[in-house]
């Protein structure tokens, strides 16, 4: 039996886990219906802490999250985590210690998880992540960690709808950190060198220091990114990543930038939403039976330039008055 809009709505804000699994498997599959209930609930979301763990494949974002998920919990907060196109999936790859206490974790019900594929890469992956951001946000998750594997645009994009941006690093050599040095450097407010029991962790540290140190602009930035050393297997220094995460948190409460951040946010939220509906808006207009298959037969006969054909289509799309 399907479930209208609104029954989920209700459930939703009612704590109940399955009306939000539901919910978010609707915007991943892109089900129109997702969106009413997203309306309904957009008033509800913007209390939750959002924080972005990401950086390289086997980092140790995965292992660090739950941690920082069992270091919330005891807190008494209750917590989201998303894992977006992870490399290896929650169950996966993980070793059978990390498999008990993630299992533990996930039948905690004041935790959620959820791994995100790039199934929900059809409306676009950083807006579907955005959406179950929101959903996790408005069912009343106090803390909402979102892990991608910092590699690509989607990434980069993703971490713009996160409040503290959070880099994980580990000790590898120069090539570590040149994986890190490709536009990743900008995004991070913390840094954490993990697997800080291997060696060469010490040397990892203070080469990022020094790079961030020497980032133009750092002198005059309101903010100092903070370099933290983790041992995310045995929580090693995660009590003092919830500390600087915390103190970045403040920082922005301060200063005044959450509110700007929160706009930023909303920002990039319509701008990729917009972007997208005049993507459709073009292709339907080029499409059979669309106002633009004329023009593109005049073009083919050389009587209109693609330039002008475009002008005139967006005149369309847009109904802006002819000038
Ligand atoms: N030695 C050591 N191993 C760790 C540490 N943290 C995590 N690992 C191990 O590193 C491996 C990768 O950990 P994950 O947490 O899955 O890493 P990830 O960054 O989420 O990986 P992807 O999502 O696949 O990119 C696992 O086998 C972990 O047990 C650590 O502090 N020290
Ligand atoms: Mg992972």
């Amino acid at each position: 039996v399907a479930e209208s809009a609104a029954d989920l709505y209700e459930k939703l804000l009612g704590g109940e886990r399955r009306a939000t699994a539901r919910l978010i498997t609707m915007v991943e599959d892109g089900v129109p219906e997702a969106r009413e209930v997203l309306q309904r609930l957009h008033r509800y979301s913007g209390k939750a802490r959002i924080i972005g763990l990401t950086g390289s494949p086997g980092s140790g974002k995965s292992t660090l999250a739950f941690r920082l998920a069992e270091y919330y919990r005891k807190e008494g907060l209750s917590i989201g985590i998303i894992a977006v196109d992870p490399t290896s999936a929650f169950t996966g790859g993980a070793l059978l210690g990390d498999r008990i206490r993630m299992q533990g974790l996930s039948a905690d019900p004041e935790v959620f998880i959820r791994s995100m594929g790039s199934r929900g890469a059809l409306g676009g992956l950083a807006v579907a992540t955005n959406d179950v951001i929101n959903i996790l946000d408005a069912s009343g998750k106090d803390v909402v960690i979102v892990e991608t594997v910092g590699a690509g645009q989607v990434e980069v994009e993703i971490v713009k709808f996160t409040h503290t941006c959070v880099v994980v690093t580990m000790p590898g050599g120069g090539d570590e950190i040149q994986a890190i040095k490709a536009g990743i450097l900008e995004i991070g407010d913390v840094f954490v060198v993990n697997k800080s029991d291997r060696e060469g962790a010490a040397r990892t540290a203070a080469d990022l220091e020094m790079m961030l140190e020497t980032k133009p602009g750092y002198g005059a930035a309101a903010w100092k990114p903070v370099i933290v050393s983790t041992v995310a297997l045995d929580g090693e220094g995660v009590a003092e990543l919830a500390a600087a995460i915390d103190s970045h948190r403040q920082f922005l409460v301060e200063s005044g930038n959450l509110e700007e951040k929160t706009i930023l946010r909303m920002k990039a939220e319509v701008r990729e939403i917009l972007s997208q509906t005049v993507g459709r808006a073009a292709e339907g207009a080029l499409g059979p039976g669309g106002p633009g298959e004329e023009l593109l037969r005049r073009m083919a006969a050389r009587e209109i330039d693609p330039h002008t054909a475009a002008e005139e289509i967006a005149r369309l799309l847009f109904k802006a008055p002819p000038d």
